[in-house]
């Protein structure tokens, strides 16, 4: 009987050896700033070869309904990393270059379900959810920032590349920084050095809407920044100091179990691709830098392979919101385009309550685990760190992350069943329950008429059947008055069921939302 029993349990152990083996796979989120859905070419573009991101897709899982859960930056990051909607929270809008760290110390993030299990946790990019508490001296000891929700190591850009300050942060501190030449950042008050307004004539890439103050390698940024000469960075070399701090980051933890946040500034504006790339499509820069991108996620993929990790590491990609042509800068973004549609077949992209404001690529690459394949199961990043969680076989109850599920099955590709509703928020929210999708009346337009102007309906809710209309371009809210009903009382309810900001919604939820913070 013991016998029995023991070979039982040594027949047990064999068997799960290879799974546990597998259990605390390495993660890399590859992020990309303002990419489109048909902005590579394995989601449909022509006039841009990406091979090292279709390879990505060959080999692993691309999903055509993935969404990132905001059109703007800071609440998809916000989301993606707290697993709460960012529009449930005040103060989690685009944040300014000097805004103080907008998640809270301490809070169970995307970051504290790694670490928490043991891995090594890392960022290396954009951060754009603000650091310090407030009080901030780019010259001391910078933080709150990353490590305070999870990240053992950073190197940041602080903001956006159109805000100051231009300077890199590593850990707790401006890389480069010269103490006899201090930093001050100002956002409102002026401070007194030549602005892109003033003298044109200093720069070699002009503004069309904004970004005329400091100006910082011949570009003209948002907000002023005096000092730290030493510090500056050069736009042009900063896909390379990403990737390099990132292969670094990969190489120092290839023994342990690792996550990597792998936040790349590519396409977002100024589009100063390096030189190697200048030239590389008929696009201009916002072209040249889709290339840029497709080289960095090459180099993440040639260290893996390099150092035997593919099989053992789970690679997803993804951006942060949906495509912009002119977004403050003269780049020939708008005279080159040509064919291309950055948005593919659908309509809006950044900042628009439309499809192409939050659908984006999204691929999941996992070698010998993944199948390769196609999946539309309706996915949302808010549910990262739910479905990591599950992947590593943590618990997750996390009353602060209330709207990350666990779709860990549709992420592997072993279901099609994604999210059954999805919130999608632009300034306001919309609603997509299965292929329907609903934009409360008064959310029409995109935001940004410069450059994704909208015929959208302000009087009028707007409904739209994504499997024959994927690119929203017939209301049926007329002929579908039962279903606006009850997709508005699908919305609302989803709104009420955890804390929510108020002013999302017009009219009678509006009402009914007032006092609740
Ligand atoms: C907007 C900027 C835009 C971009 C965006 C943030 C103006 C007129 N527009 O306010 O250029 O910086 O903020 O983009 O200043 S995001 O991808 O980081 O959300
Ligand atoms: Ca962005």
């Amino acid at each position: 009987m013991m016998f029995r029993l023991l070979s039982f349990l040594l027949v047990l152990t064999l068997a799960c050896a290879p799974v546990l083996a597998a259990d605390k796979p390495n993660v890399i989120i590859i992020y990309a700033d303002d990419i489109g859905y048909g902005d590579v070419s394995c989601y449909g573009a022509t006039s841009v070869a990406t091979p090292n991101i279709d390879r990505l897709a060959e080999e692993g899982l691309r999903f055509r309904d993935g969404h990132c859960a905001s059109a703007t930056c800071t609440p998809s990051r916000y989301a993606m990393l707290t697993g709460e909607y960012a529009w449930r929270q005040t103060g989690t809008g685009i944040a300014k270059g000097d805004q103080a760290m907008i998640i809270e110390p301490g809070r169970t993030t995307l970051a504290t379900v790694f670490k928490n299990a043991g891995y090594k946790t890392g960022v290396v990019g954009k951060w754009h959810l603000g650091l310090g508490d407030g009080t901030m001296d780019w010259n001391g000891k910078i933080g709150p920032g990353p490590q305070s929700i999870g990240f053992d190591y950073c190197f940041l850009m602080p903001a956006t590349g159109d805000r100051v300050p231009c300077v890199y942060v590593e850990n707790d501190k401006v890389l480069n920084l010269d103490s006899a030449d201090p930093i001050t950042v100002s956002f409102g008050k002026p401070l007194d050095i030549p602005t892109g307004k003033a003298n044109p004539e200093m720069l070699k890439m002009h503004p069309s809407h904004g970004h005329d103050q400091t100006i910082v390698n011949g570009v003209s940024r948002i907000g002023f920044m005096t000092g730290g000469k030493s510090a500056l960075w050069r736009d042009e070399d900063m896909a390379d100091e990403f990737v390099n701090k990132a292969l670094a980051f990969i190489d120092g933890h290839k023994a342990e179990p690792f996550f990597l946040y792998f936040s790349t500034h590519d396409i977002h504006v100024p589009r100063m691709p390096h030189e190697r790339f200048v030239g590389k499509t008929g696009m201009g820069p916002r072209g040249d830098t889709i290339v840029e991108f497709d080289w960095c996620v090459g180099e993440i993929m040639k260290a893996l392979d390099e150092q035997g990790l593919t099989e053992n590491t789970l690679v997803i990609l993804s951006s942060d919101n949906g495509p912009v042509i002119d977004d403050g800068y003269h780049d020939d973004s708008v005279e080159k385009l040509g064919d291309h549609k950055a948005a593919g077949p659908l309509r809006g992209g950044k900042y628009s309550l439309f499809e192409g404001g939050t659908r984006v690529p999204f691929i999941v690459h996992w070698k010998g685990r993944v199948q390769p394949g196609v999946s539309d199961a309706l996915m949302c990043q808010v549910d990262f760190p739910a479905t990591m969680a599950a992947l590593i076989g943590e618990g997750f109850n996390v009353p602060t992350a209330p709207d990350s599920e666990n779709h860990l099955n549709a992420l592997l590709g072993e279901s099609d069943e994604g999210r059954g509703i999805l919130i999608e928020h632009g300034k306001r929210v919309a609603l997509r329950h299965g292929d329907w999708k609903l934009i409360p009346r008064g959310a029409g337009p995109a935001i940004n008429a410069n450059t994704n102007t909208e015929l959208g309906n302000d009087s009028n809710h707007q409904l739209y059947n994504l499997a024959n209309d994927l690119g929203e371009t017939t209301n049926v809210a007329n002929q579908h008055p039962d279903k606006v009903t009850e997709l508005m009382e699908v919305l609302k309810a989803e709104i009420a069921r955890a804390d929510a900001a108020p002013g999302l919604l017009s009219g009678e939820a509006k009402a009914k939302n007032k006092g609740k913070k």
